[in-house]
């Protein structure tokens, strides 16, 4: 296999195959370098039962061809995790991806010098590019607490993000699940339905809303092929309503009933019925404060419902999950809800400051260190040696969550600094590749095929101040979650993506490039 290619790209979710075939159809050499066996990144790696995404498939799907978007049909309004994962694959099969991906290998470290990345893979090879190309996924560096006493444990333990491809057997077992945030949302009631018994570790209760799955109805499934383009320049990136009016601009009973309809339509939507429900307290806490009803409604014991209930920070700060049947999980016999922080791990299960709870397998669903995780567990180094840990030790920074000064020819897909993890990723994930494929071949035409592209430094210190204080004129500023790093001891506080939409995005990402790339500097 050759080692020195135009670009390298790493890894093989639908970011990376995606840019990879891109960046063919431009004339680069381009290698995906693979951690897993296969395609499909998070859908490749999570694997547990009740997985599945909460953006409705027909949304969650590549755009760009046509082709595929007529061939391929889903099951059901929610495609569960291994549908999407065929999806994948599928998309790989058709446009012949797989033989420039080399799979099972995960990169350890790249270093820039004069104008080319060398790059080095855990199997100890060294590869060479003009172009580094991440797309290692936002949410894919697993967060596993360090609890004292893990290694003693008896049982098997599993992070939901790390499942083994074999499948666990709850049947008959006693079984923990500590974390409560979508993935335990989702894991929750699966392991209800097999275990002897199940014990959730609740830290913080997090807010949800039904998913409302089943099949595909064929009337919407034409309305979204029809309208599908208006996700590219929506705020989310979906294709659902937003309203246009204050939470305070109608009755009570108008807004209650707006909140109903959302609730019962289920999906993403439930947020956007009111242009300011993440924008003031007081409207937030009407749409609190009608899911916290909700929850009361769904749950038989009141004591039991209470604890669910969250109470300490807005709803939506915390990313708002999407359930199939979370909180009824809780009226079952076999289902106990702690809210104590776990203490440590025993041989025979999980101990916290009040009791000890057995279980023979634990599952972690812990989360992730988002966005910034994978990038920093490679040790990457830009012009003369910058390490990115070093760089970015009080935050990241960089430039249109697209490169970072001081690291010349590294992109970063859904990086920093960019609308994605608000958003339809998918969408999301198009638009930078859209644009990076775009900036490559401009680059390429205008200074030839050895060219340098870099963020300025004060392009990239406006952008982040820019994200700062767009995040500042909503809620989101006081957001404790893995959007601000607070879910990871010592991650340096900074709300990372940008709140300002993905259309208003998409049009500063086209704006800089129509101004020459206003911002980069190239060589
Ligand atoms: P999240 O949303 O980060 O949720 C992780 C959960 O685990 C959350 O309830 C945490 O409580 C809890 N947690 C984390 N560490 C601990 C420890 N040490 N002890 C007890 N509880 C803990 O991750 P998910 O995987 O659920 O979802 C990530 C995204 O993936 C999701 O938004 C979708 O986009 C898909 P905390 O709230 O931090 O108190």
């Amino acid at each position: 296999m050759p080692r020195e290619f135009d670009t390298i790209v790493i890894g093989a979710g639908f970011a990376g195959m995606y840019m990879l075939h891109r960046l063919r159809a431009l004339g680069f050499t381009a290698l995906v370098v693979e951690a897993g066996e296969d395609v499909g990144g998070t859908w490749y790696w999570n694997r547990y039962p009740g997985a599945r995404c909460d953006v409705q498939s027909l949304e969650y799907s590549y755009s760009f061809s046509p082709e595929i978007t007529r061939e391929w049909s889903w099951s059901e309004r929610y495609a569960a995790q291994p549908e999407i994962l065929r999806y994948a694959r599928y998309v790989a099969d058709r446009l012949n991806l797989i033989e420039d991906i080399r799979f099972g290998t995960r990169v350890t470290a790249a270093g820039y010098d004069d104008g080319r990345w060398t790059v080095t893979t855990d199997d100890g090879d060294v590869l060479r590019a003009t172009y580094l190309i991440t797309a290692v996924g936002c949410l894919s560096a697993a967060n596993v607490p360090g609890l004292p006493g893990l290694d003693t444990f008896d049982g098997h333990w599993h992070h939901t993000g790390r499942w083994p491809h074999e499948g666990v057997d709850f049947t008959g077992k006693r079984v923990a699940v500590v974390g409560t945030g979508s993935s335990g949302i989702q894991v929750i009631p699966a392991i209800a339905e097999q275990a002897a018994h199940l014990t959730v570790f609740q830290r913080t209760p997090s807010f949800s809303t039904p998913a409302v799955n089943g099949p595909l109805d064929p009337a919407q499934e034409r309305w979204f092929h029809d309208n599908r383009g208006r996700a590219r320049t929506s705020p989310g990136g979906f294709l659902i309503e937003y309203g246009d009016r204050s939470a305070f601009d109608v009755s009570p009973q108008e807004r209650q009933a707006e909140f109903e309809r959302r609730w019962t339509q289920g999906g993403v939507g439930f947020l956007a019925g009111f242009y300011d429900l993440l924008l003031t307290e007081e409207a937030n806490q009407l749409a609190a404060d009608f899911v916290r009803d909700k929850i009361r409604a769904l749950v038989t014991d009141p004591a039991t419902a209470e604890r669910l209930i969250p109470t300490g920070y807005p709803i939506g700060l915390k990313r708002l999950c999407l359930d199939t049947g979370y909180y009824p999980t809780y009226n079952r016999p076999n289902v106990t809800l702690v809210d104590l922080p776990v203490t440590e791990v025993v041989p025979t299960g999980i101990r916290t400051a009040e009791a000890a709870h057995e279980a023979e397998v634990i599952v972690f669903a812990t989360g992730y260190d988002a966005i910034t995780g994978a990038l920093l567990a490679m040790d990457i180094r830009g012009r003369d040696g910058l390490s990115l840990r070093d760089a970015w030790a009080a935050g990241p920074g960089s430039y249109l969550g697209l490169m970072s000064a001081g690291f010349p020819n590294l992109f970063t897909i859904t990086g920093p600094g960019s609308p994605s993890v608000l958003t339809n990723m998918i969408v999301s994930i198009e638009q930078h590749v859209e644009w990076i494929a775009a900036c490559l071949g401009d680059l390429r035409r205008d200074l030839g095929p050895r060219a340098v592209i870099e963020a300025g430094a004060g392009a990239e210190a406006a952008w982040m101040e820019h994200v700062r204080e767009m995040a500042e004129f909503t809620l989101y500023a006081k957001s404790e979650s893995w959007y601000s790093g607070a879910n990871i001891p010592g991650k340096p506080r900074v709300f990372l993506p940008y709140v300002g939409g993905l259309g208003n995005y998409r049009a500063k990402c086209d704006d800089v490039a129509a101004r020459g790339y206003e911002g980069f500097i190239r060589t």
